[in-house]
């Protein structure tokens, strides 16, 4: 009876766990649905603003922000979110566990020649941090809105009808058949150029569309390759966010069976000092990352 009464309070307690997770989960595809709506809307000019990163604010990135603003306020779990939009953290709900970093519209300037665009969010409990992540998640605006939740599994929603409907579990494979360089490669070291023109070499193809979330969505869907962003000589420390970039899309490749590296070191081992700081990063199959793993041994 006891061992009985034991068992029914740890089942309370991992449902307890289940849904609040499941309430950002929830806010997260209500915001999804908004910002969907706010991409179609035809205005989307530039605002007076520039953010953490030096870059202008369109009108539509404080949009997307407040609306994922609105929606986590409304969970009493979430303690703190931290915006690639703004400077600091805000706290929202002191007696909540989690922690939310998330870049509400990477790779805005794509809307204007209509490419995809993506939400991407880290979950962390306890405090940001890589090593405190539980979860994370990313959103595509494409021709069709899909949303990638990776927790101990990574989950393909797409939306239809107005709601997210399971579609499947995603694996990557050993080995994949697309690169995807990021950065200017007149700012490439050696190296790494030589690291990229060894794919190519061997059959690899081209696909690179300058938004992380749609050129990560497309290696993880058609099954495995390499996404890089380097250090360059004019972005040593790289150009990708580690909170708000970085580290979820690390969780994300690593919980689906592949690999995220700086060049050296696992990205879900790295530190931050300050919520805006970048990394140089690697995501990919395991294939693909093993190479890199050799040329940047011999070279970084
Ligand atoms: P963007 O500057 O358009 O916001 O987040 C930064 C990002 O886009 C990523 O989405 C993208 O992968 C990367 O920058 C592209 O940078 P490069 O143009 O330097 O390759």
């Amino acid at each position: 009876m006891t061992l009985y009464r034991g068992y029914l309070k740890m089942q309370k307690k991992f449902n307890k766990k289940d849904n609040k997770m499941r309430d950002i989960f929830d806010a997260i595809q209500k915001s999804a649905k908004r910002i969907r709506k706010a991409i179609d809307i035809k205005d989307i000019g530039y605002s007076q603003q520039e953010n953490s990163s030096g870059e202008t604010q369109l009108e539509l990135d404080i949009k997307c922000d407040m609306i994922i603003e609105e929606e986590f306020s409304k969970v009493s779990s979430i303690n703190t979110i931290a915006s690639e939009e703004k400077e600091h953290e805000e706290v929202l709900h002191v007696e909540g566990k989690y922690y939310i970093a998330y870049d509400p519209l990477d790779g805005s300037s794509l809307v204007d020649v209509n490419l995809s665009v993506g939400s991407i969010f880290g979950i962390y409990e306890g405090a940001f941090g890589a090593e405190k992540m539980v979860a994370a998640c990313y959103v595509v605006y494409g021709p069709r809105t899909e949303m990638v939740f990776s927790e101990n599994k990574t989950k393909l929603y797409l939306l239809q009808a107005d709601e997210f409907e399971f579609v499947k579990e995603i694996q990557l494979t050993e080995k994949g058949k697309l690169n995807a360089p990021g950065g200017t490669q007149q700012n490439w070291e050696p190296y790494h150029k030589e690291l990229v023109d060894s794919f190519f070499a061997e059959g690899y193809r081209l696909r690179y569309s300058g938004g992380m979330v749609p050129d990560l969505h497309q290696i993880l869907l058609k099954g495995g390759g390499l996404f890089s962003y380097p250090a360059t000589s004019d972005k040593p420390a790289g150009k990708l966010r580690r909170l708000f970039e970085v580290f979820p899309f690390a969780f994300v490749y690593k919980t689906s069976g592949g690999e995220a590296i700086n060049g050296t070191s696992d990205l879900l081992t790295l530190g931050f000092a300050h919520i805006h700081d970048t990394s140089p990063c690697f995501f990919g199959s395991k294939y693909e990352i093993n190479r890199v793993k050799e040329v940047y041994a011999k070279n970084a």
